[in-house]
């Protein structure tokens, strides 16, 4: 194929000379200004692969949980999955290449993917509500269309709900319609059914209220708001009329500051959730009587969900392989939890979803959860299949309730990534069936006291790690520092990893009190500022 007519639009959307940007954890992510030529090859790099799986695959223009100028791109798989690993490689060179050398980037790409340049091509294209994405979306249509290729424009969609479109296309609509109506349709009858299990509500409090971050989560939930009648009551809060984007709001800010959004009343008894900038992530929280704000965030998430399919799986006597899945960032209380009370296998993988999704995969019901909110539930074929023929057979009541439980559990699940708005509905269904507070859910198990920080040193690479991130290989020094720091404290544990979002160098700490998990933290701080080339000031205790 001749790249000509590719290279010529590609001037009306240039790549500044010399501009280098690193694919992060999840695509490419920093100021909106620089990203329009990004926006153009992305749009042809989802042609390549468009054509080299035979499948539609989606272009989510977002950078969800980062300030309202940023923006970012999402790649989606035909499954619903990540775009794979290997093509993040040709995603750097192409978005990296200067224009004398586009044709030959894409090329290249071709060559080594074996590519048929001849094969049609099917690209879903969805934004969230940036200022900056409805242009930016335009520079992705433009090329898959430089390309020749076919394009739908979902518009304004969050990331799962674009995930779930690929999916459904790609499945011949087995996994659900391929609309965003199709989308609330099949979640909202999910949870209808499971809800209508409940004999009553118990103490559960009906109400939540939900932060929408000021972004497309709170826009969609309003959307959805008619599909979910009176079975869930939803005030949303920070739902983008007045407010800036992810500004003092949104799940990222709620478990970083470990505090409620700005602008809030939060009565005891009261039950929060915040989503993030494109709503796929979600933490729950409240205050209690004395006011003190607590979090509960993806792990214990994780925990809830896991507890409950254990037990329908139980009722119904299916003895189905099920693990958890986490990352170093989980609270050590919730792995204990998980592997000495519940006696579910929990495995840790490196931070990113794409990583949790496919340790998740090896399993017959993979649970997997990032501390921050990010997570979902993957069921293998042979799950789904032995549960859905279950709950069509005739058995004894209790059981056939189990058994559609499962059923309505499975539709009510975005498997194709963390979905907040589908993970509110699963965790508002439980409570309601086990007839939970928003407290008892959270007293299951205490969280270790844990500390984030981050230092800044002049090139974060010198890091490397091993066993999921959990250990420190280089600088020479650096985890040996590290181990004896941890042995001061009880019930401690500490890592370090480089950012895959930001140029910073990441510190986690935890143990027995917020004290001694503060001071760990600023003291592994200090050995990273010291052993890793740390630029600036030294950290300052907390
Ligand atoms: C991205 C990842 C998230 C991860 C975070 C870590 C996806 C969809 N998102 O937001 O899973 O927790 O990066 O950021 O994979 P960090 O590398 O800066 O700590
Ligand atoms: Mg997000």
């Amino acid at each position: 194929m001749d790249f000509a007519t590719i290279v010529k639009l590609s001037a009306q959307h240039a790549k500044p000379a010399g501009l280098i940007l690193q694919y992060g954890t999840a695509g490419f992510r920093t100021k909106a200004e620089h990203l329009d030529h990004v926006m153009y090859r992305m749009g042809l790099l989802a042609v390549l692969r468009s054509k080299q799986t035979t499948s539609t695959i989606g272009v989510m223009v977002t950078a969800s949980h980062n300030p309202e100028e940023d923006n970012g791109v999402k790649l989606v798989d035909p499954l619903g999955e990540m775009l794979a690993a290997a093509w993040e490689e040709y995603a750097t060179s192409l978005a990296n290449a200067e224009e004398q050398d586009l044709a030959t980037v894409l090329r290249d790409i071709s060559q080594k993917e074996s590519v048929s340049l001849q094969q049609d091509a099917f690209v879903a294209v969805g934004r969230d509500t940036r200022p900056s994405s409805e242009n930016l979306s335009q520079a992705v249509i433009d090329g898959v269309t430089a390309f020749g290729a076919q394009y739908h424009d979902y518009g304004l969609v969050t990331t799962p709900q674009l995930h779930y479109i690929v999916c459904c296309r790609n499945t011949k609509e087995q996994y659900g319609t391929s609309t965003v109506k199709g989308y609330y349709q099949k979640l909202s009858k999910a949870f209808t059914e499971l809800r209508k299990q409940a004999s009553s509500y118990g103490d559960s409090p009906r109400v939540v209220k939900v932060d929408g971050a000021n972004g497309i989560g709170a826009l969609k939930l309003k959307e959805m708001q008619p599909y979910l009648q009176k079975e869930c009551l939803i005030e949303l809060f920070h739902d983008g009329t007045t407010g800036k984007l992810n500004c003092a709001c949104g799940a990222d800010f709620v478990k970083v500051q470990q505090k409620p959004p700005r602008g809030i009343k939060m009565q005891p008894n009261e039950k929060f959730c915040s989503f993030d900038g494109d709503a796929d992530r979600i933490v729950y929280y409240y205050v209690d009587s004395s006011s003190q704000f607590h979090l509960l965030d993806g792990d214990k998430i994780a925990t809830l969900i896991s507890t409950f399919i254990k037990e329908l799986l139980v009722k119904v006597g299916l003895s189905l392989k099920m693990a958890v899945i986490q990352t170093a960032y989980a609270n050590g209380s919730s792995t204990r939890y998980l592997e000495e009370t519940m006696k579910v296998p929990v495995y840790c993988t490196k931070t990113g979803v794409k990583h949790l999704h496919h340790k998740a995969q090896e399993s017959d019901i993979g649970v997997y959860f990032e501390a921050n909110g990010h997570g979902t539930v993957l069921f293998s074929k042979t799950a789904e299949e032995t549960i859905r023929q279950l709950a069509k057979r005739e058995m004894d009541a209790e059981k056939k309730k189990a058994a559609k439980m499962l059923e309505n559990t499975i539709d009510l699940i975005n498997q194709t990534v963390g979905d907040a708005i589908s993970d509110m509905l699963i965790i508002e269904a439980i409570l309601v069936l086990k007839k939970l507070t928003v407290q008892q859910w959270d007293a299951v198990y205490t969280d270790l006291p844990n500390r984030q920080l981050k230092v800044k040193v002049a090139d974060r690479r010198v890091i490397d790690t091993t066993d999921a991130e959990r250990r420190v290989v280089t600088p020479p020094g650096l985890q040996e520092n590290i181990d004896e720091l941890v042995k001061k404290y009880r019930l401690s544990r500490a890592f370090v990893r480089p950012s895959g979002t930001e140029d910073v160098v990441r510190v986690y700490a935890e143990a027995d009190t917020q004290g001694n998990a503060d001071a760990l933290a600023h003291e592994v701080s200090l050995a990273v500022f010291h052993l890793a080339g740390g630029i600036g000031e030294p950290p300052k205790p907390l």
